[in-house]
């Protein structure tokens, strides 16, 4: 039998190290199938059940292992639907390809049935994108594409018609005015040079040297770095700032956070934003300028792996460009050791207090279940080195808060891009490159209501992913939004009753528990971890529970109080959920 162009296409992703491909066949990618057919003892398929969930199970794939994310999609609609997932590992920077079908050559531009121009639709999201049109291209494409998805940390795209997908891998049938069929190169991404250069890691030390308030911002290019970064705020004796994307950066008992920054974050970050006089960034490209210091007031050092975000964000006096462990190694022995602590004890101190009050929220006896309470219940329970998804939603903030880094614990959300749904398809995906780990999916009704059918992927997959749904019944994170700007809620509740999310495992052999009494949330949470399978456990929580910033600005509370003046609906339980939340802060 000769090879086909789709089987030397799987075979060359194979040798670079691609084992899983996660995708849904269709008549634009039956050539493609073919290939995964006969490649199946090298390179594994993941059926799901919509293609967007594929794109954010690669994103998660390669945020996770680091290594490169597949996913697959048939020409027209499956194509349109691997999108979301495809912008979201271009925000957070992730390698990741995508593989489409296209109609065969001697149709295209005909307007044949399916007939979308995905490469020029991918041409936003895609730093390689690729239309091949002659077997003769492989594998210098596929080369191309998973180096490019590589070194540009994004989204590469091969699409190939029908009929290019089943010809002969060895056909060539033009003939060739110019050399064909580049020579074949060893698959080997080699790495970009990561140290610095000494006399740019002098230039950081020497900045800070002369800082007297310093405090280190960390992000998810700092995750692989945290012995450092440690390290480095120990001699400076500086707090460490963490963007939500960078939480696992390090642990969050550790003396030398003070925890996340921006909306969700903590107020003692939030204050020492204001009280530096030098700041680190490293590996971040936090978005939310607010959150940072006022430019000019503060001397700025960042380490950065992308040139091109250097400096980006605020008026940065020493930009460097490297790999944040090394650079931070490197810098180590040229500080100089402080021995002041009182500004970092200052913030030790403030955090103590940030964490008796978070802790006073996370209150068993309130009803209905309190999601504060929910989270910790689960943070309790889950592993030391469990991996946590969550979505976009109050969800992300009852996580930054009342979900601790701790051990091996890993953190994974949709970053930059912000989009509901990543956190159960991040799961499977996470789940199916590391079996033996405990993978745990925090999220909304919701996010989960949006992409829910891939439980089913999950449970005919055997994966024991643990699914855990803060079901308030709405929209929560746009509600608040709505009042913060000063307007009574719109269009964000669904109608009573809650769903019932547990049915659905249930009804198809997983675990599901609907939990509606916080007196049983413990022992559901329990019995979903320990439980040998898919699990999903639905919890009724208060849809009254406002997350609130870590500091609440004066216009913030005129907004509030502006929405409930024009008829905010349910404004009498939602004043009692914020007195008791005040109450239970003062208390503790
Ligand atoms: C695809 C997408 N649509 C809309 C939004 C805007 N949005 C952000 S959070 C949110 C609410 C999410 O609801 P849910 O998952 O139930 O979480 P909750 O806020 O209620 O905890 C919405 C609509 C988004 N980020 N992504
Ligand atoms: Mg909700």
């Amino acid at each position: 039998m000769a090879e086909i162009v789709s089987e030397a296409l799987i075979g060359r992703l194979a040798d670079w190290g691609v084992d899983t491909v996660f995708g849904l066949p269709g008549d634009g990618i039956n050539g493609i199938m073919e290939g995964l057919r006969r490649q199946q003892d090298r390179v594994r398929f993941v059926l799901v059940h919509h293609e967007e969930a594929a794109a954010f199970m690669a994103t998660a794939h390669a945020k996770a292992t680091g290594k490169l994310g597949v996913c697959l999609a048939t020409s027209g609609p499956g194509g349109i639907h691997l999108l979301n997932g495809l912008y979201d590992a271009k925000l957070d920077h992730m390698p990741v390809l995508a593989i489409t079908g296209m109609q065969e050559t001697a149709l295209l531009g005909t307007g044949y049935q399916q007939e979308v121009n995905l490469d020029k639709l991918y041409e936003d999201v895609a730093e390689y994108d690729q239309m091949i049109y002659n077997p003769a291209q492989l594998p210098t494409v596929v080369d191309n594409a998973v180096r490019t998805a590589y070194a540009r940390r994004g989204v590469a795209h091969l699409t190939v018609p029908n009929d290019i997908q089943v010809a002969d891998a060895g056909a060539d049938p033009w003939q060739h005015v110019a050399p064909a069929r580049p020579p074949e190169t060893a698959p080997v991404m080699l790495s970009a040079p990561g140290k610095p250069s000494e006399h740019d890691l002098e230039r950081v030390a020497d900045l800070l040297g002369d800082g007297k308030k310093i405090a280190v911002l960390a992000g998810a290019g700092a995750r692989h770095a945290r012995a450092e970064l440690l390290a480095v705020a120990e001699a400076l004796a500086a707090p460490i700032v963490k963007t939500l994307s960078g939480k696992d950066t390090v642990p969050d008992d550790s003396p030398y956070t003070t925890g996340g920054i921006g909306l969700l974050g903590t107020r003692p970050s939030e204050d020492l934003m204001g009280d530096i006089d030098t700041l680190l960034m490293v590996g971040t490209n936090f978005p939310y300028t607010k959150y940072l210091p006022e430019p000019g007031k503060v001397r700025v050092a960042q380490i950065e792996a992308d040139p091109i975000r250097a400096g980006a964000r605020i008026p940065t006096e020493v930009p460097v460009v490297g790999d944040a462990k090394q650079a931070l190694a490197g810098l180590l022995p040229l500080l100089k050791p402080r021995s002041d602590t009182k500004f970092l004890e200052k913030y030790q101190k403030e955090m103590g207090k940030w964490r008796k009050d978070m802790a006073a929220l996370q209150d068993a006896g309130r009803d209905p279940i309190a999601p504060q309470y929910l989270v910790s219940v689960l943070d309790e329970l889950a592993a030391d080195d469990a991996v946590l998804t969550c979505d976009s939603g109050t969800i992300a903030t009852w996580a930054a808060r009342h979900w601790h880094v701790r051990g091996g614990r890993e953190f994974f959300l949709s970053g930059n891009l912000a989009t509901m749904a990543p956190g159960l398809p991040y799961a499977i995906g996470i789940q199916h490159a590391m079996p033996g780990r405990q993978v745990i999916a925090f999220v909304g009704d919701g996010g989960f209501a949006m992409l829910m059918a891939e439980f089913i992927t999950a449970i005919k997959h055997k994966l024991p992913v643990k699914i855990v749904i803060n079901n308030n019944n709405a929209l929560g994170q746009i509600l608040w939004e709505q009042m913060i700007l000063g307007y009574p809620e719109y269009g964000v509740r669904e109608p009573e009753p809650f769903a019932d999310f547990a049915a659905l495992a249930t009804a198809n052999g997983a675990l599901g528990i609907k939990v509606e009494r916080a007196g049983d949330v413990r022992g559901a949470v329990q019995q979903a971890l320990s439980h040998n399978g898919p699990a999903l456990v639905d919890v009724n929580v208060n849809p009254d529970e406002p997350p609130l910033p870590g500091k609440v600005e004066y216009d913030q509370a005129k907004k509030f109080a502006q929405a409930f003046l024009k008829g905010q609906p349910r404004k009498a339980t939602i004043a009692t959920t914020l007195f008791r939340d005040k109450i239970d802060q003062l208390k503790a």
